[in-house]
């Protein structure tokens, strides 16, 4: 007989749309601002980490900034925030990612709960901009959890919210950092992206096109044996 999860755990930035592009553009409206230089593959270290952690990574490209103050660092952060909260203004459904809506869907459908953990403060008014927010069960608050990814405190939070055990959970997640807070947490994690990033999830797809929900179902019954 199939094990069906309890519950399903979604990722938002590179899983359920790609905001990536737009935290890139307001970090580096910031960067150019401070006379630092950042490009895209800089900008793949600033994936699924919070807000502090980035601007921490892109101050110590300059030796000169290492003393900033916290007040100083404070400003910057809300100031690429702002920027931020601007550029999403331009989003809308059809920024949804392939084949998450027909997921979604499949999910609903088989009575299965639906929660999102992610690293960003945002993620309320993005679901909101996307039409997303009715299919959600639970949304962990950002601003609530203490320890980041790879720390499995989001995603243990998410299932604490479902009221769903542990190893019930699904994961999808597009960074390594968040593939291990799902290991650590013990939930069956599927990787969005390349195997050489990846490699530790339980079960990976190129791209959001492949999240289909009976495959994703199986590889989970056999995990859970
Ligand atoms: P905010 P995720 C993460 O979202 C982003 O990948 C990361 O680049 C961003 O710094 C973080 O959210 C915090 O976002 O500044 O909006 O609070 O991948 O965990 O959904
Ligand atoms: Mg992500």
């Amino acid at each position: 007989m199939t094990q069906f999860p309890k519950a399903f755990i979604f990722d938002l930035d590179g899983v359920i749309t790609d905001t990536a592009e737009l935290h890139y553009e307001a970090w580096k409206k910031l960067a150019d601002q401070l006379g630092i230089t950042i490009d895209r593959e800089f900008n793949e270290q600033l994936k699924g980490i919070s807000r502090m952690e980035s601007l921490e990574l892109i101050l110590a490209q300059d030796p000169k900034l290492k003393d900033m103050s916290q007040d100083d660092k404070e400003r910057y952060a809300t100031q690429k925030n702002n920027h931020y909260k601007d550029l999403l203004k331009t989003i809308n459904p059809t920024d949804i990612l392939p084949g998450i809506k027909d997921l979604l869907e499949a999910i609903k459908n088989n009575n299965i709960k639906i929660g999102l953990g992610s690293a960003s403060k945002n993620a309320p008014a993005v679901l909101e901009q996307l039409e997303l927010t009715n299919y959600f069960d639970y949304l962990v608050d950002a601003g609530k959890v203490s320890k980041g990814k790879p720390d499995p405190e989001t995603f243990t939070t998410a299932a604490e919210g479902l009221e769903v055990a542990f190893e019930d959970c699904v994961g999808i997640e597009d960074a390594t950092a968040g593939i291990e807070a799902l290991n650590k947490a013990n939930m069956f994690s599927v990787g969005v992206g390349s195997k050489d990033q990846l490699s530790e999830a339980d079960y990976i797809v190129d791209s959001t096109t492949g999240l289909n929900f009976d495959k994703i179902v199986k590889r989970y019954g056999e995990w859970k044996q």
